[in-house]
């Protein structure tokens, strides 16, 4: 496969990048934390969208390494900021589910974190549904343990998965990112209106942070607001940046 052999090559030649994309808080408007997400721009060819590589990285195994060089990169930058008097900003990275399931791969989430000097509360991993409702005694007590520390828990695309709510009973989590698409959707579909409405609710009644991903327009923003979300996420405000183009943003007083 092709796009297999580039991505093997895209670590060694550096033509992995990761973008940070703001979270806002809906009341006092600050940059609270960060998600990173991963960018290929193959030095040959146009840029590889994740939506493409991460699953194919996912099934060739490629994703430890890749999952590997995203965790070292966030936290040396998140390390960098820190020194640079930037010292309550979190970032988040998007653990895949091999990375969460393999033996190893929250050990080294965590050595990751400790090595760069980092707290635990200056780093969160965002998960789906599914990978938590696949997680074993095993897995969830090094998430708890995780979560113990303080390191911030998310749960990715809050609604799409094919779980029931009752998971929410006992595993370990800080945060829930309500789905884009209930987002897009809510000023016109009442029904999407109402899922909203009632993720936000559940998560603010178990004391959990409410995040809104994929907003795009002042009017999905109001409703968030009037919903009391706790953060936003999307184009409304920014997209995913390079990271000497975020550091602007968090010094400047918004
Ligand atoms: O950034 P974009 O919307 O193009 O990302 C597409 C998909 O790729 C999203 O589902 C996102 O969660 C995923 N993704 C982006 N960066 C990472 C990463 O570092 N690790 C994993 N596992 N998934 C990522
Ligand atoms: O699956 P996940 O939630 O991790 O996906 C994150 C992806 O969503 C990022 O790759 C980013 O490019 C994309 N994204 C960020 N903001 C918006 C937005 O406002 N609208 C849409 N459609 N996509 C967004
Ligand atoms: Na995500
Ligand atoms: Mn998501």
């Amino acid at each position: 496969h092709r796009l297999a052999e580039g991505l093997e090559r895209a670590i060694a030649n550096r033509e992995l990048s990761l973008h940070y994309q703001p979270q806002v808080s809906t009341v006092n408007g600050r940059i609270e934390n960060l998600e990173a997400l991963l960018r290929w721009y193959p030095a040959d060819g146009e840029s590889v969208s994740p939506a493409e590589f991460i699953p194919l990285a996912e099934r060739t195994g490629l994703i430890e390494r890749l999952g590997e060089w995203a965790m070292e990169e966030a936290c040396r930058q998140q390390a960098a900021w820190r020194a640079a008097g930037i010292v309550d900003l979190r970032i988040d990275l998007n653990l895949s589910g091999r990375q969460v399931l393999a033996a190893d791969g929250l050990e080294r989430f965590e050595a990751c974190v400790m090595r760069h000097g980092l707290r635990p509360q200056d780093v969160g991993i965002e998960l789906t549904e599914n990978v938590l409702i696949e997680a074993d005694d095993r897995i969830l007590a090094k998430l708890r343990r995780l979560y113990h520390r303080g390191v911030r828990i998310a749960i990715d695309d809050f609604g799409t998965g094919y779980s029931s709510l009752s998971y929410l009973k006992h595993f370990p989590v800080t945060a829930l990112k309500v789905d884009r698409t209930f987002v897009r959707d809510a000023p016109q579909q009442p029904e999407d209106r109402a899922i909203m409405e009632a993720a936000i609710f559940i998560g603010h009644r178990l004391g959990l942070e409410v995040v809104a991903e994929g907003v795009e327009t002042g009017e999905q923003l109001a409703l968030l607001r009037e919903m009391r979300c706790d953060l936003v996420q999307g184009f409304y405000f920014y997209p995913p940046l390079p990271a000497a183009e975020v550091f602007p943003l968090l010094v400047a007083p918004s």
